[in-house]
């Protein structure tokens, strides 16, 4: 299986769940953009909806490093908890759970994993969550999708940004 790319984005899917994933092309090297995702102590360097990130267990460089995460007014929620679950410097793989907040995503895994491609990168971003209590899967899907896709669009321009201005 490790010949496979898309082995770490294997989910297990309970019955109650559901899964899903976003791709992003970038063009900017995969260095430059495992700089920026890397960093499980800022994901607010691109994920517009984090106000605030405190890392309040570990360093953010070892797994089971948790952060408390406080997303902007106007979202169901205010704050997260994220434990980080894979972070692989190597093969440019990240891997986060959600543990606690007051948002309605309970048990939220998603992993990151960045491919070379070109003079650019692959960005795959998948997820598995519960689906909440009178939601359906696709509205759940859609939701997590959205905010997933706005965060990797960010992502690409900050690292293009970068890679254009010191490539
Ligand atoms: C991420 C991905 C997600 C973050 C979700 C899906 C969240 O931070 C937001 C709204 C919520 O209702 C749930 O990579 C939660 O951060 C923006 C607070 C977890």
């Amino acid at each position: 299986p490790d010949a496979l790319p898309g082995h770490h984005h294997a989910h297990k899917v309970g019955p109650g769940q559901c899964c899903s994933y976003v791709v992003q092309t970038i063009d900017a090297p995969a260095s430059v953009v495992w700089s920026v995702v890397s960093r499980f102590d800022n994901p607010q360097a691109y994920k517009h909806f984090v106000k605030s990130c405190n890392v309040v267990v570990g360093d953010g460089r070892n797994v089971g490093a948790l952060r408390e995460v406080r997303v902007v007014s106007g979202l169901p929620a205010a704050r997260s908890t994220e434990r980080l679950e894979i972070l692989d410097d190597e093969h440019h793989v990240l891997s986060f759970s959600v543990v606690g907040g007051d948002h309605r995503l309970h048990n939220y895994r998603s992993i990151t994993t960045l491919h070379a491609s070109g003079t650019g990168t692959v960005v795959i971003e998948s997820f598995v969550v519960d689906v909440p209590a009178g939601n359906t899967r696709e509205e759940t899907c859609t939701f997590v999708d959205t905010i997933v896709r706005c965060n990797l669009q960010s992502l690409a321009q900050i690292a293009e940004n970068m890679a254009r201005t010191s490539p």
